[in-house]
Formats: structure tokens, C-alpha cells, sequence
């Protein structure tokens, strides 16, 4: 009897030290209230908005301020320029109620038209402002990365000082010269070294040779537009004998090949307000600029008109500078 007493005692030790190792497991588990991210990261386009979503380690509703700072990880990445919260933020800290009806805040991403790198912003849980104890190291902080949506624009330059053209007469590399039906054939645009300081430049005149008017066009190659929306031209242009004749700047988004009267052009009257009186003899700076470019090319052409075998005016072209953006 001793000895069955001895081995019950031995089961009913067993079993409380098996009653104190499940007690142990239990342990582990930590009463106190913590705050966190629900996501380590998020990843949104620019012009969109995200809920940053906070949860709290605990059954049943809780209800309390949380703060959280707001770092961009780029120096330009600015609050009011490039992103807002709601609730604002203040000192690029925003604080907010958290309930289980609002466990978030918004970061909303403003659209801009600025081709830039894609950005990343932190946000950290705040002891201060914040009525919860904070969670493990990790789910105190999240990000969002930012990606750009704006299409490159690259610029592309052309630039014509004409020096290395110098066949008498000749039309300038990457440009065709076209003469409307009807008109005087013999004259029109031609390389001389009438350019500035005697230098080679392209020369449109209509005096001499055969009688009629002159209709004729110098047009540019055509550039590839791919998502520049502005164009920028200036050339430099001198003016020899005061008769008729004058120059028209143009552009056309249609422009293939042929006769320029199958195409749209855009006039560039700004042109006329800069030019330079007929037979003026005085080199003078043309500037000019189109907005709004939404093609996939860009053609410039120069047209000289009214010009007629006799007593007419002629015009030099030189450095001659195209640049899109
Ligand atoms: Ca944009
Ligand atoms: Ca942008
Ligand atoms: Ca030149």
C-alpha cells in the first residue's frame, strides 16, 4: 500500500508540474495594447491615394490618437507640393483618431507633369501623440513608393550654321526645296556665302532670269516627336534690295513629301513683328515658340513669296536653331 501511495503521489507531482508547464505556455502572450502598420510597404502611381492601415493587438474595440511622421526620402519630395494627408499633417507629423471604424489614414500623391525619378516616403509610429504602446521594431514603420507617370521628354536640337554647305546654289543638307506649280523655277532658295560674317547660309531670291513670281519653299526634315510639346526657333536673317519678296515661317504635324499645298501648316506670324525691313542690310536675331505640340512629328519650312524677276528683294538665313521640348 506504501509503495502504491508513493507512485500516486509521483502521478499527482506529474500532473501539476504538467498543470505548471501549460501554465508557462500561456506566459508568453503580452496583455498590453500595441499599435502597427498592417502593411510593411505600398506601392502607388503618381496622382493616386492610399490608406495607411494601423491594427491594433487586441481583441474588442480600442480607440485612441495615433501620431505618425511623415519622412520623404528625397530632399524634393515636399508635403503640399508633391503629397497631402488626411487628416493634414503638421511639421510632416499627422495625427488622427484610430477607432476600428477609422484605422487609417490617407496619403494622397498629387499629379504633376514633371518626368522625375520615382520617390518613397517612411512613416513612423510616434510614442508622443500616440495613446498605444508601439509594436515590435518593424511594424512602427512602413513606406510608400511612388512611381512617376510622366512621359519623357527628351529634347532634341538641330542646329544649321550652313559652313560645311558650300555648293554654290545648292539646297542645304536635310532640307528639299519645293517650288509651287506656276511659279518662277529659276531662282528661289540657294546656298551663298552671304551669311554672317561671310560665312555660308542659305539665300532665297527671286531676281533675274526668267520672268514670274516667286512661291518657293525650303522645308526642313521632318523631326520625331516623341512626347515634346514645345518648339523653340531662331535663326538670324539679312535683308538685300527693298523690292518685293518676303519670307513666311511655317510648321506642319502632317507634312510627308511633295507639294506643301497637300499639308496643314501653321503660320508663325510672330515672325513678321521681328523681321527686318526689305533691303534693310542689318543681320537680325528672329526668336519663336509653339506651345502645345501634340503629334508625332514636327516639320519647319521657310516659303518665299512674292519675289519677281525684277528689282526684288532677297533674304539670308543663317544659324538656324530648332530645339523641342
Ligand atoms: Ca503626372
Ligand atoms: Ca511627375
Ligand atoms: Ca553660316
Amino acid at each position: 500500500m506504501k509503495l502504491s501511495k508513493n507512485i500516486l503521489s509521483a502521478i499527482a507531482g506529474l500532473v501539476f508540474l504538467g498543470g505548471l508547464a501549460s501554465c508557462e505556455e500561456e506566459q508568453p502572450f503580452d496583455i498590453t495594447t500595441k499599435i502597427g502598420f498592417a502593411s510593411p510597404s505600398y506601392a502607388i502611381e503618381e496622382g493616386q491615394s492610399q490608406g495607411v492601415l494601423l491594427y491594433v493587438n487586441d481583441q474588442g474595440p480600442k480607440a485612441g490618437s495615433v501620431s505618425v511622421e511623415i519622412i520623404p526620402l528625397s530632399a524634393e519630395y515636399e508635403y503640399g507640393v508633391d503629397f497631402v494627408t488626411i487628416p493634414a499633417a503638421v511639421n510632416n507629423v499627422v495625427t488622427f483618431d484610430f477607432s476600428d471604424e477609422t484605422p487609417n489614414f490617407q496619403f494622397v500623391s498629387l499629379d504633376d507633369e514633371v518626368e522625375e525619378e520615382n520617390s518613397t516616403v517612411l512613416f513612423n509610429i510616434l510614442n508622443e501623440g500616440t495613446d498605444f504602446t508601439l509594436g515590435q521594431t518593424g511594424v512602427i514603420s512602413t513606406q510608400i513608393s511612388i512611381a512617376d507617370n510622366d512621359e519623357s521628354t527628351v529634347e532634341v536640337n538641330r542646329f544649321y550654321d550652313f559652313n560645311d554647305q558650300t555648293e554654290q546654289y545648292g539646297i542645304p543638307a536635310e532640307f528639299t526645296e519645293v517650288i509651287i506649280d506656276g511659279f518662277k523655277t529659276d531662282r528661289g532658295w540657294g546656298l551663298r556665302d552671304y551669311g554672317v560674317d561671310g560665312s555660308w547660309a542659305v539665300n532665297a531670291s527671286g531676281y533675274g532670269g526668267d520672268e514670274g513670281t516667286e512661291n518657293a519653299w525650303l522645308i526642313n526634315d521632318a523631326m520625331t516627336l516623341s512626347g515634346q510639346s514645345t518648339a523653340q526657333i531662331s535663326f538670324e536673317i539679312f535683308s538685300n534690295y527693298s523690292g518685293p519678296g518676303r519670307i513666311k515661317v511655317l510648321y506642319s504635324t502632317d507634312y510627308t513629301s511633295g507639294s506643301p499645298e497637300s499639308a496643314t501648316w501653321v503660320e508663325l506670324t510672330d515672325y513678321d513683328a521681328q523681321a527686318p525691313e526689305a533691303g534693310s542690310r542689318t543681320w537680325t536675331p528672329i526668336n519663336l515658340d509653339v506651345q502645345g505640340l501634340n503629334a508625332d512629328k514636327f516639320v519647319l519650312a521657310f516659303q518665299f513669296i512674292e519675289a519677281t524677276s525684277s528689282a526684288s528683294s532677297s533674304w539670308v538665313i543663317d544659324n538656324l536653331s530648332i530645339n523641342l521640348n
